[in-house]
């Protein structure tokens, strides 16, 4: 009696924890034409349609700090909302002219409005007052990326078993990559790598702080 009891709390156990157990993984790499890492390319995952995907909606922020956008590239799935908080004692005035997302927060500090993300695609960050302030947002249909790390590399955890097209992008980048497609068994961790044509960032002039009219 006590036996089967027991067994059974066990089996109920097992099955609350399976699905996290099972879970696969993508180890991307990331290196541009001269073989070196590549940090800030994004990495994502298009899950096949019979795979059930849980939507990643965090809200993000992007800020002003020290006269630049921080982080330079942010990934996102769509429908996040995204705010843009000033940290600076000046004022910016952020602006995307980009299709994915149009919008502007005139001349701020401190907080900016709420923004959500609603379409996929790449939205260049500017600044009305700073020329040289640059950042992206990649917005994707999916809730599965990941940014690579100075190393060039990302890790995409917790992915359902089944196939995808794994696709890369970075900002500076020459053309378009194709997709790999990844079968990814239960509990697997296989390795993609990629390697992008995306020259180093040549920032603007940046003129020191106390020359700034704002
Ligand atoms: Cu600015």
């Amino acid at each position: 009696m006590l036996m089967s009891r027991h067994a059974v709390t066990l089996s109920m156990l097992a099955l609350a924890v399976a699905p996290i157990a099972g879970a696969a993984s993508i180890q991307a790499q990331v290196r541009d034409a001269a073989g070196k890492p590549l940090a800030d390319a994004v990495v994502y995952a298009i899950a096949g349609a019979n795979i059930a995907a849980k939507a990643r909606k965090v809200p993000v922020a992007v800020e002003q700090i020290d006269r630049e956008f921080v982080p330079y590239v942010t990934v996102i799935q769509v429908g996040t909302a995204v705010t843009f908080p000033n940290r600076d004692p000046i004022m910016h005035h952020v602006y995307s002219f980009s299709p994915a997302k149009s919008f502007q927060t005139k001349l701020y500090t401190g907080n900016s409005p709420e923004y959500v993300f609603d379409k996929p695609g790449v939205v260049t960050l500017g600044c009305n007052i700073h020329d040289w302030m640059i950042g992206y947002i990649a917005v994707v249909p999916t809730p599965f990326f990941a940014k690579t790390d100075a190393n060039g590399a990302a890790r995409l955890p917790d992915l359902p078993a089944g196939a995808y097209d794994v696709q890369a992008w970075h900002p500076h980048q020459k053309s378009a990559l194709a997709p790999e497609r990844v079968v990814l068994e239960t509990s697997s961790s296989p390795s993609v790598s990629f390697t992008i044509d995306a020259p180093p960032r040549k920032p603007k002039y940046k003129p020191p702080l106390d020359r700034m009219k704002y």
